[in-house]
């Protein structure tokens, strides 16, 4: 059920243009968060107070950072300040973004972001997460599923959660029906570093990876009503003492601000397809792609960081001098294996970047590199 506001993100539309190789998955929706603004085809800001003590409407900034200056890792920054100009000295000022179409769990649904908690300090929720509600009898139900980095807790730490209809008579908390949470402490898992936060939502099990290990399994509760993507930094109030500390408050002046930020790489939601049972990783992204230009050949150069891979899909996008780049189209798929291919491309500049695929679908996208073919052709950032 698309919803009819939702513009399918280039990545998609290039997706969807492939031949009959396509594997029964789909990309639903990729948002690389190359910045400078949030695409409000895709998402919409939330300005609504939560938790008693954090107001959302914080406007999310974007950054570029990594060791390649030319091709850095481009994210948003989910913020939380201390100083909300809303309510000052009465409420922090915190971000939310949420997808503006919902998904179903028909065959099986991932959602899937890269995020680190780049600041260190006790009290934030970071959260990756789905969340609908509903009106019934007079009632509001919930449904959702969570990933929330809680920073008062140690950084091996994570918590887990999946909600249906709460708020129906009975609810309450770990009661297996209506709501279920588990802290987990993860070997080797560092909040504060990059990580891969999978929630794989079916029919009959919620299941949640950290950075592809399953470290969790619900059987109950399962969601079903369709689910919207979100990400949020916010402060929990004293009713969550799991969450809640006392040194991250509001102030009352912006010049004693303090700005926490809850950074995503990107976010995917795939349909999964099949029959919701066992199921092939996505690829690793290719990564480190380079290019050369000999008269209207452009060589291709990658890394091939997959062993799971059936074959890579090179895109280029034309690029009209000083104007934005046209959608990615899919130009070729070379072979498992394959570190280079060489396209023959009309004068002009143009972007390139290659992706990973197999049968449980395409991995994220390499960086992006940009040519200039004709006079003067050479590898731009
Ligand atoms: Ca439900
Ligand atoms: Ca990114
Ligand atoms: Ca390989």
């Amino acid at each position: 059920m698309r919803n009819p506001l939702f513009a399918a993100p280039l990545f998609a539309l290039a997706l969807a243009a492939l031949p009959s190789q396509l594997p029964a998955e789909e990309v639903l929706l990729f948002d690389d968060f190359d910045g400078p603004a949030l695409n409000a085809s895709i998402w919409g800001l939330a300005d609504w107070t939560i938790g008693d003590r954090t107001q959302f409407g914080k406007q999310p900034e974007f950054a570029a950072e990594g060791p390649d200056p030319l091709n850095p890792t481009t994210f948003i920054r989910l913020l939380l300040d201390t100083y909300s100009p809303v309510q000052p000295g009465q409420r922090l000022y915190g971000t939310e973004i949420y997808s503006l179409q919902n998904f179903t769990n028909t065959g099986g649904v991932e959602y899937l972001a890269r995020a680190r908690l780049a600041t260190d300090a006790p009290g934030l929720v970071a959260a990756f997460f789905t969340y609908n509600q509903r009106r019934q009898k007079g009632r509001w139900l919930s449904d959702e599923i969570d990933f929330e980095v809680l920073s008062k807790q140690a950084s091996n730490t994570v918590l887990v959660t999946s909600w249906d209809d709460w708020g129906a008579a009975g609810s309450d908390y770990e009661d297996g029906v209506h709501h279920l949470g588990a802290l987990l402490q993860l070997t080797g898992f560092d909040w504060r570093q990059w990580n891969t936060y999978a929630m794989r939502w079916y029919p009959d099990r919620v299941e949640w990876y950290v950075n592809e290990v399953l470290v969790r399994t619900h059987t109950a509760p399962v969601p079903d009503q369709e689910q919207p993507v979100r990400a949020s930094l916010w402060a929990a109030g004293t009713t969550w003492p799991d969450a809640y500390d006392a040194s991250l408050a509001p102030v009352g002046s912006a010049a004693d601000n303090v700005s926490f930020a809850w950074d995503v790489d990107y976010i995917m939601v795939t349909r999964l397809g099949g029959d919701g049972g066992g199921w092939v990783e996505i690829p690793a992204a290719p990564g480190g792609l380079a290019a050369s230009v000999n008269g209207s050949e452009v060589r291709l150069n990658w890394t091939d960081n997959a062993d799971d891979e059936t074959r890579f899909i090179v895109y280029r996008a034309w690029k009209p001098k000083g104007k934005a780049a046209a959608d990615f189209a899919a130009i070729a798929q070379p072979g498992a294996d394959a570190t280079a291919w060489t396209d023959t491309a009309p004068n002009g500049e143009h972007l390139y970047r290659v992706t990973a695929a197999n049968a449980a679908g395409e991995s994220p996208p390499s960086n992006t590199v940009g040519v200039v073919v004709g006079a003067g052709g050479k590898p731009r950032p």
